[in-house]
């Protein structure tokens, strides 16, 4: 496959650590055009993370508060914010030092429960998409509390079933060695809200929300029929094929990457589609919706995916090549053109992994690459079972 990005700007790729500080201060720049950054405290908004933005509450039992933030992932505007069900909000002691004391100014303080119950983040206006959010939950003092973190969204809206997220433990102290967060994918579909509960705080055991990191995602799995009876990856957006031989095809997805709220997909030069055996088992099994489809090529040629009416930032894609009935092993090679260059080489000699029937696959092929804004993909030998592109961060 190659990867053939059209605008410009650079990539930093996800929880990559980055040890280049020009990469970092780009990746900086692209979190603020496309990221929502928040940071809770206590009274005012001080101390305040550098390129976040603050959510101050009352100090002691915080009635429910909202607040708007201007926002291009908006579908008004801005994003409206609820924090309900806090105990308290507190400025607690700075970190002093370790790996963490950069991001003092977000963990030093919170919103939080110290008695049984549960708060809620309630995001309000999003575009239709899916989106990544990271929450961090540390305590300077009080830490070591644990909760249960769940949501609704678009693909669950029974609040009284709320999907869940993990049992969670704060960390704790002045100079933390790790600090906890958790990292899940939403969808917003037909302009739902999306809620989190953060359900904790017995005996003053307290469940502490710093800040979240808010950022979109596009993630598409190829081989879908057009009446949308193949089997769809939860968080995915299917890609509707209109037949199964090698015509180009493109799909416009709703997405907060999108300079518009919408980003094109375009597939050419495949030689089929294919709906293969599930997977039934063992690590990969939650994964069989995505890994058991496919747009591919079964003879030498090269097939493009094409990314287009992307927003100008850094990107990472994540694409993923598997297949269900011993049918890969196919070898293929990447390259990606964008504003840095034509045809430039990112992967050679990628070799699409196997199963067989519904037996649990001890590992597949998954690709990591960077572009600089609008791009596509070619290739050949390929099963593409989807791929998943988000906006860059920097390392921490
Ligand atoms: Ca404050
Ligand atoms: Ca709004
Ligand atoms: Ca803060
Ligand atoms: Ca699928």
């Amino acid at each position: 496959m190659n990867y053939y990005p059209r605008r410009r700007r650079s990539v930093q790729p996800r929880f990559r650590r980055s040890t280049d500080r020009l990469l970092q201060l780009e990746a900086m720049e692209q979190r603020r055009l496309l990221a929502l950054l928040i940071d809770f405290g206590a009274t005012d908004d001080a101390p305040l993370q550098a390129g976040y933005e603050g959510f101050s509450l009352v100090a002691n039992a915080p009635a429910a508060t909202m607040r708007t933030y201007t926002s291009t992932l908006a579908s008004d505007g801005d994003v409206d914010i609820t924090v309900a069900g806090a105990t308290h909000a507190r400025d607690y002691a700075a970190i002093t030092s370790g790996p963490f004391v950069g991001l003092s100014d977000l963990l030093s303080d919170s919103a939080l429960r110290n008695a049984n119950g549960t708060m809620s983040i309630t995001l309000a206006d999003l575009n239709d998409g899916t989106y990544e959010i990271t929450t961090y939950h540390h305590g300077t003092q009080f830490g070591g509390g644990n909760f249960i973190l769940e949501f609704n969204d678009g693909n669950n809206t029974d609040v009284n079933n709320p999907t869940g997220v993990a049992n969670v433990t704060s960390t704790s102290g002045t100079a933390p060695g790790s600090i906890t967060t958790q990292s899940f994918q939403f969808e917003v579909v037909g302009g739902s809200d999306v809620i989190l509960y953060m359900t904790g705080g017995t005996g003053g055991n307290h469940a502490q929300l710093n800040g979240f990191d808010l950022q979109p995602v596009l993630n598409v799995d190829f081989g879908q029929d057009a009446n949308g009876d193949d089997p769809l990856q939860t968080n995915f957006a299917g890609f509707n094929r209109t037949g199964n031989g090698s015509a180009a095809k493109t799909q416009t997805f709703n997405s907060g990457l999108g300079s518009a709220g919408t980003v094109d997909v375009t597939i050419t030069n495949p030689t089929h589609y294919r709906d293969y055996a599930a997977i039934t088992s063992g690590a990969f099994v939650g994964q069989s919706n995505l890994l058991s489809d496919h747009v591919l090529r079964n003879a030498d040629g090269t097939m493009t995916l094409t990314l287009t009416d992307l927003s100008p930032g850094s990107y990472e894609i994540l694409s993923y090549h598997h297949n269900t009935q011993n049918l890969g092993g196919g070898i293929f090679d990447v390259t990606v053109t964008d504003a840095r260059g034509t045809n430039q080489s990112v992967h050679t000699g990628v070799v699409t992994s196997n199963s067989s029937g519904g037996a649990s696959p001890s590992s597949i092929t998954t690709l990591t690459t960077t572009f600089q804004s609008d791009s596509s993909i070619n290739g050949g030998n390929v099963d593409l079972n989807g791929s998943h592109a988000d906006t860059g961060r920097p390392g921490r």
